[in-house]
């Protein structure tokens, strides 16, 4: 490791013991080492489609069969992943000290496992249902497109989406699409603690999808400091007090303590 990036942990392990008020917002990049293909990169998802063909309304509306099935293509592959030391010591980070906040834009559920492996390792209560916040929802849910009731995702190579047991209304994954509104409570939670945070610790995102690219923004223009790891320089780079580029799985450990 180069005498810049040792340095550059230091200083970003400094800005974090110093904080009151933590958020953390993280992206696709920190379940890559997991095994869960990113959206923009080389072997990103969108590089066979593109967001708009499958992760909109209207391409549900236009071909509901093949929108399903690319999720669950997505769920079987998800399945098969595990959570990796990022997402180990995300956990850590967040049940060891108050006034931290995870906010994920994966819809991979692989932080709530974690936190989940963590307290039961640390026999500490399990995570709150709602650790962490999921602005772009849990693909491990489905959702009915009329009562909006909520069930767990059966995995399966079912023609295309099924009915919904109460209203026979047809079920859609329970995670946001482009042009849909993000949840209220969930988005003004993660934009609260942004606006409170002393350091916006940014893990693994292209930073390009709003509102959530937003966040650190607001941490920022609150006077707090911007931390990001990832691999590749992003917009927000500039912005960033701290900026390491690597693995999320390798830094975030080294950050933070393994
Ligand atoms: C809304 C869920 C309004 C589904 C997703 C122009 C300007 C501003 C905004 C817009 C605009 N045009 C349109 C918009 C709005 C749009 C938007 O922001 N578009 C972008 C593309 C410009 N936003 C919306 O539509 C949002 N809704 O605005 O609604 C509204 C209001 C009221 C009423 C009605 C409507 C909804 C956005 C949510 C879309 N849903 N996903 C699903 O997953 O199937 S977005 C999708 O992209 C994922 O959630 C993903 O998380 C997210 C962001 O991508 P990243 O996570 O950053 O992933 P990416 O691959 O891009 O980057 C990975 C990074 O990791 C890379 O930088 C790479 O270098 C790095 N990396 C890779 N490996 C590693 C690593 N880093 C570290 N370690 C590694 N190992
Ligand atoms: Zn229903």
């Amino acid at each position: 490791m180069t005498t810049e990036n040792r340095e550059q942990i230091a200083h970003a392990t400094e800005l974090l013991a110093d904080a009151r008020q933590i958020v953390v917002l993280t992206g696709a990049g920190v379940s890559a080492e997991s095994g869960v293909p990113t959206f923009r990169g080389e072997r990103g998802l969108w590089r066979s489609y593109r967001p708009e063909e499958l992760a909109t309304p209207e391409a549900f509306q236009r071909d509901p069969a093949l929108v399903w099935a690319w999720y669950q293509w997505r769920r079987g592959l998800i399945a098969q992943c595990a959570p990796n030391p990022g997402h180990h010591a995300l956990a850590r980070l967040a049940l060891q000290r108050d006034g931290v906040t995870l906010v994920t834009q994966n819809v991979d559920g692989l932080h709530h496992r974690a936190a989940r492996e963590e307290a039961s390792r640390l026999g500490s209560a399990g995570p709150e249902p709602a650790f962490p916040l999921e602005v772009h929802g849990a693909i491990h849910r489905d959702r009915c497109s009329g009562c909006s009731r909520l069930t767990e995702a059966i995995p399966g190579d079912d023609p295309g989406p099924p009915g919904c047991a109460t209203c026979a209304a047809q079920l859609r994954p329970d995670v946001v699409w482009f042009g849909e509104a993000l949840d209220p409570d969930v988005i003004g939670a993660a934009q609260q603690a942004a606006l409170g945070a002393d350091v916006c610790l940014v893990a693994g995102t292209s930073a390009l999808v709003y509102p959530a690219a937003g966040l650190p923004e607001l941490t920022l223009q609150a006077g707090g400091t911007v931390v990001e790891v990832n691999l590749d320089a992003t917009p927000l780079t500039a912005r960033a007090t701290v900026s390491l580029h690597g693995p999320s799985g390798e830094l975030l450990p080294l950050i933070l303590g393994a």
